[in-house]
């Protein structure tokens, strides 16, 4: 045997001992779902862990199951508990994950290696959560607004690794447009630079997350979520990017304007003011506009999301159907 290949079979041995049990576990009902072809939503825990206060945060991880169901597919949330990913946590999976003492941290998709290796616990985010659903056969998620180009990022860089996951993940994201906290028209171009199709459900507006119109329009609408799911498989065939669905808040539920721009000026102020970068902006910036707002911003947060998980469990049915 050459060097090169004793070290090879070294080096194999060596991962075969280490890493005989798989990092990722299902749960039977989502594995079983995903084994017959049924329709099935992965749901972060990000916006659970930090991304909304307690005990809310709890009632609205419950609801988005409720929705994923009541639109006919099976949930899959998903978080990094123990060493291990799990994919469809149970209530008090996702409460211990939630503790607040116990810290989880919050994951994108190039933390999961790291977080596994050091038995790290944590909540992912969108781009972490494509990532682990794709690799378990899961294509549709939904949370409240995707990340993006923070408004600062000509001097921060700062631009959330959803984009680029969603650019290499095959996998359709429903969301409420971007945060609002966010440079919406930079979010837009870079998502068309990283070939990330837009497509607004019922609107050509794209969202404004707390608001239902950012002022930017959109190219592509679909009607339906038979649409969605048919436009999902026609990109499919040409491109290995996924694909944002974009949903906004329901009129009567959206953020009264004059109260938004308030907020946002207030919590772009106070983030600066703290010094803060990297993962802690978004929730950062999130609490504070609940504050704000006193917690008005919370419920339109609450409705937004919830309303996403139905709209993306519809879409999962409908795209479970056609590849029947
Ligand atoms: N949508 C919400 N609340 C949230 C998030 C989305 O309504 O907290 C989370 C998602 O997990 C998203 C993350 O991926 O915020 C973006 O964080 P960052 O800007 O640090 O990439
Ligand atoms: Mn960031």
């Amino acid at each position: 045997m050459s060097e090169a290949a004793l070290t090879t079979s070294l080096y194999t041995l060596r991962c075969v001992n280490n890493f005989r049990f798989s990092p990722v576990v299902i749960s039977d009902e989502v594995a079983t779902a995903i084994r017959e072809g049924r329709g099935v939503v992965a749901l972060e825990t990000t916006i659970v862990v930090h991304g909304l206060p307690s005990p809310i945060n709890f009632d609205v991880a419950r609801e988005c199951e409720a929705s994923v169901r009541k639109g006919g597919a099976i949930p899959a949330t998903i978080g990094l508990l123990e060493g291990r990913v799990v994919v469809g946590l149970s209530e008090s999976e996702l409460n211990a994950l939630a503790d607040p003492g116990r810290h989880a941290a919050k994951f994108s998709s190039r933390d999961l290696g790291v977080a596994l290796a050091t038995g790290t616990d944590g909540a992912t985010t969108v781009a972490g959560t494509i990532t682990i659903a794709r690799r378990v056969g899961i294509s549709v998620m939904a949370t409240g607004g995707l990340g993006g180009v923070h408004r600062d990022a000509h001097d921060t860089f700062d631009e959330s690794a959803d984009l680029t996951a969603l650019s290499r993940t095959s996998a359709v994201v429903v969301a409420s447009g971007v945060k609002s906290i966010l440079d919406i028209g930079a979010t837009l171009e870079r998502l068309d630079t990283l070939g990330v199709p837009v497509v607004g459900y019922q609107t050509r507006q794209f969202p404004g997350f707390y608001l239902r119109d950012s002022g930017f329009s959109l190219d592509w609408s679909v009607a339906s979520a038979e649409e969605a799911a048919a436009t999902f498989l026609r990109h499919r065939e040409f491109s290995s990017s996924g694909l944002l669905v974009a949903n906004p808040v329901a009129a009567k539920k959206e953020l009264d304007r004059a109260m938004h721009d308030a907020a946002l000026d207030s919590a772009l102020a106070t983030v600066q003011l703290e010094g803060l970068s990297g993962k802690e902006v978004t929730p950062a910036l999130l609490s504070e506009f609940a504050r704000h707002t006193s917690g008005v911003s919370v419920q339109v947060n609450r409705d937004l999301v919830v309303a996403n998980a139905e709209l993306a469990g519809e879409i999962a049915t409908s795209l479970a159907l056609a590849l029947a």
